[in-house]
C-alpha cells in the first residue's frame, strides 16, 4: 500500500523495530472516535482508558505504558477508529480513513463503514446544546440558530444522499498526483436528517446580489494557526438552493460521529464532498465566488481543457469542479472470488452527481460484449442506485468483471479518463477479478 502525505506514517508492527515499539508514533483513539497522538510521555489515565477499553479488560501495570502503546493483543487492527469497522487508514493526521468495495455492499451504508475525509483536526468540544449556526452576509435577516432552533423553525426531513470526494480514485493516476491515494471506497450513501439548506436561506432572506454562499467548520488547521481554517467551500446559489442538500444533525438515526461533522453539517450531494462542510458553525452569503481554504488555486479544481499526463497547467486554466460523473461499483462479490460455480450473482451500486444513471452494464469478457443489469430507481433524488446481475463463465479460468453506468444525458464510465495535476474525478469502470475452477 502506498502512504503519501504521511507526517506520522502509519506502520505494520513488522515494520517497527522491536526497540521502537513501546515508542511508536501512533495513533491513540480515546473512545468517541477522536485521535491522539503520541506525544512519548506516559499514558495518562485518559490514554489508559482507551487502551483498556480497546483490550476489554483492566491493565494491571497500565501506569508503566508510554502513550502510543499498542498492546500485543491488537496485533495488526490497531488502526481502529471508535465506531468504524473495517476503514482502511490512508492518514492519520490528518485522519482519512476508506472502505473497501465489498463492504459498501448495504443500500444504505452504515455509519460504522462511511469513508472519513478530514482536512484539518476535528474540533473537541461538539456539545450538540450548545452549538450555534450563524447565517449572515447578504441575507435580510441574520440568524444564529442553535440545534434546538433549526429542528423548531424549519422542517425536518430524511434522505438517503451520496457523498464521494472529489479525490476517489486518485490513487490510479499515473504520474501518481499528490494528496490522499483514494482507491475506490470514498463513497458512501447514508441516510441524513436535518433541515433543507434552502428553507434556512430562504428564511434568512437573501438579498438580490448574493451569488454565493462560503462554509466554515469548526475544525482546526493542522499548523495550528488560529487564524486559518483547513477548508471553507462554498456554492453557487442555484445549487445551495436545490431542495436535497441538508444541514443534518443526524446519520442513519443517530446523532452524527464525531468525525463525520457533530453535531451539524451540511451535506451536498452530487458534488464534490467537500462542499458538505462538516462541524458547521456560519454560512455566510457572498456576491463574490468564494474564496476561502482550498476554493482557489488546484484544490478541487481541474484544468478547463483535458491535458498531457505531468503536464504544468497555469492556475488560470483551472475552473471549479461541479458535479461528479457518473460512476458505479461492484460490491458484491469481493474481488479475487474463487468459486466452482458457473453463474454468479453480481451487484453493487452507481450514481452520477447531479443526474440519474439509465443503465449498468456489465461485462466478463474485457469489455469487449456487455450486458445490461437490473437497475432500481434511486430511493429518493441523490441517493445512489442499486443493481444486480447473473452473469455465467463460460469456462474455468481467471475473469473479470467489469461495471459501467451511463447516466441519463449518455454520458458513460471511461476505460481510462485523461490525467489531471491533483487527480480529482476519477470515474474509470471499476473491475473486479473471478477465478472459477
Ligand atoms: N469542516 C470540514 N468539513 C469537511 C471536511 C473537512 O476537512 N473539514 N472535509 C470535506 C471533504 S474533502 C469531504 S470528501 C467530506 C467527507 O465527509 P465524511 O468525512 O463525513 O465522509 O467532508 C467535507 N467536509
Ligand atoms: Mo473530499
Amino acid at each position: 500500500m502506498r502512504l503519501p502525505n504521511q507526517k506520522y506514517p502509519l506502520r505494520s508492527k513488522e515494520e517497527i523495530p522491536e526497540s521502537d515499539r513501546l515508542f511508536i508514533r501512533f495513533p491513540l483513539h480515546n473512545g468517541d472516535g477522536r485521535v491522539e497522538l503520541s506525544r512519548r510521555g506516559f499514558i495518562g489515565a485518559a490514554g489508559l482508558a482507551a487502551v483498556s477499553a480497546a483490550v476489554g479488560m483492566t491493565i494491571p501495570f497500565g501506569r508503566n505504558l508510554r502513550e502510543g502503546f499498542i498492546p500485543a493483543v491488537m496485533a495488526e487492527s490497531t488502526a481502529t477508529i471508535a465506531g468504524k469497522d473495517g476503514l482502511i487508514v490512508l492518514n492519520d493526521r490528518p485522519l482519512n480513513a476508506e472502505t473497501p468495495a465489498y463492504l459498501l455492499n448495504d443500500p444504505i451504508t452504515p455509519t460504522e463503514r462511511h469513508f472519513i475525509r478530514n482536512n484539518g483536526i476535528p474540533p473537541e468540544d461538539t456539545d450538540s446544546a450548545k452549538w450555534m449556526l450563524t447565517v449572515d452576509g447578504l441575507v435580510e435577516n441574520p440568524m444564529k440558530l442553535s440545534i434546538a432552533d433549526l429542528k423548531y423553525k424549519f422542517e425536518v426531513i430524511e434522505l438517503a444522499l451520496q457523498l464521494e470526494c472529489a479525490g476517489n480514485g486518485r490513487a490510479y493516476f499515473v504520474p501518481p498526483a499528490r494528496g490522499n491515494q483514494w482507491t475506490l471506497g470514498a463513497i458512501g450513501c447514508s441516510k441524513w436528517t436535518g433541515v433543507r439548506l434552502s428553507d434556512v436561506l430562504k428564511g434568512a432572506g437573501l438579498r438580490p446580489n448574493a451569488i454565493y454562499t462560503a462554509h466554515e467548520g469548526a475544525d482546526a488547521h493542522l499548523s495550528g494557526d488560529e487564524s486559518k481554517l483547513p477548508i471553507s467551500r462554498g456554492l453557487p446559489i442555484k445549487k445551495a438552493m436545490d431542495s436535497h442538500n441538508l444541514i443534518a444533525f443526524q446519520q442513519n438515526g443517530k446523532d452524527i460521529h464525531p468525525m463525520h461533522g457533530a453535531p451539524v453539517r451540511l451535506v451536498v450531494p452530487g458534488w464534490p464532498g467537500s462542499c458538505s462542510q462538516k462541524w458547521l458553525r456560519r454560512i455566510w452569503v457572498r456576491d463574490v465566488v468564494h474564496d476561502g481554504a482550498k476554493m482557489t488555486g488546484t484544490s478541487y479544481r481541474v484544468p478547463h481543457d483535458p491535458v498531457a499526463p505531468g503536464q504544468k497547467v497555469p492556475v488560470d486554466d483551472f475552473v471549479i469542479i461541479q458535479s461528479m460523473p457518473v460512476k458505479s461499483l461492484i460490491t458484491r462479490p469481493k474481488t479475487d472470488l474463487e468459486t466452482k460455480d458457473r453463474t454468479i450473482e453480481v451487484g453493487g451500486h452507481a450514481w452520477a452527481g447531479d443526474r440519474i444513471v439509465k443503465r449498468l452494464d456489465v461485462s466478463i469478457d474485457f469489455g469487449a460484449t456487455w450486458k445490461a443489469t437490473e437497475l432500481d430507481d434511486p430511493i429518493n433524488p441523490f441517493a445512489w442506485q442499486n443493481w444486480r446481475a447473473n452473469v455465467t463463465f463460460p469456462t474455468p479460468g481467471y475473469f473479470e468483471v467489469w461495471s459501467r453506468a451511463t447516466d441519463d444525458k449518455g454520458d458513460m464510465q471511461p476505460f481510462a479518463i485523461s490525467w489531471n495535476p491533483k487527480g480529482y474525478l476519477n470515474n474509470t469502470m471499476h473491475r473486479i477479478a473471478v477465478r472459477v475452477s
